[in-house]
């Protein structure tokens, strides 16, 4: 069985019982007059994750591991879209307004697809939330089950927001979560580092941290 390099400690992962699951690499959040920018954000800072992230994909493809990517969006008619979720803040442009890219953060626009980089193939699994975590109002967790899965590798956007929410919703069901550092990244570095020291803190009360690297390392070994 691979075992992973990770913060506070290794974690051994059987291939056919782990998922890599890529959290919300939309161009809604990566690209410009997407979401992540209607809100103020420097939509740059999330570029670093891009390329780890196609990394570990092309490792667990090869892997033949179950590769599961989320999309966070709403209904064209944001009848599962909380009011408080769309009048929140100050947006230059609101869930549902229309940008550059289709109308902002609703299923089926070109803004809310994968960036191409990471584009899913067509055996791979995609789910699409209307919330921060992956398990609140989706099919995540009856896929992960018909899988048998028990280890998931985390990567995604951003850190502190749809990646920890997803994390803390895993591990409270009794997954084992992993969160590859350097494929995920915030709009602001300061709570990407401390979103992934609160999962490895205290023991790693919401579950480990490690990289692509070590990832890959791992996968050589096997
Ligand atoms: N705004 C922000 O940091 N994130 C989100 O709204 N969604 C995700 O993290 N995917």
């Amino acid at each position: 069985m691979p075992k992973l390099a990770a913060q506070p400690q290794s974690i051994d992962f059987d291939i056919a019982r782990t998922a890599l699951v890529i959290i919300d690499m939309q161009r809604d959040f990566l690209e410009p007059g997407g979401f992540g920018e209607s809100l103020g954000n420097d939509i740059s800072l999330l570029r670093n994750a891009v390329a780890p992230c196609a990394v570990v994909l092309e490792a667990a493809r090869a892997a033949e591991m179950l590769v599961i990517h989320t999309r966070e969006g709403h209904l064209p008619d944001l009848s599962d879209a909380p009011p408080s979720k769309i009048s929140r803040g100050q947006p230059s442009k609101r869930i549902g307004d229309i940008g550059p890219m289709g109308r902002i953060l609703i299923r089926g626009e070109p803004g809310q697809d994968i960036i191409p980089e990471l584009y899913p193939l067509p055996n791979e699994v995609v789910i699409d939330k209307p919330g921060k975590g992956a398990f609140y109002a989706t099919e995540f967790g009856d896929v992960l089950k018909k899988h048998a899965i028990e280890t998931l590798l985390v990567c995604g956007v951003t850190t502190e927001v749809c990646v920890h929410t997803t994390v803390r919703e895993g591990n409270d069901r009794g997954y084992r979560c992993v969160v590859l550092g350097d494929c995920c990244a915030s709009y602001f570095p300061e709570f990407h580092e401390a979103g992934l020291r609160m999962v490895r803190a205290q023991g790693g009360i919401f579950g480990w941290v490690s990289n692509s690297r070590q990832l890959l390392t791992a996968l050589a070994d096997v």
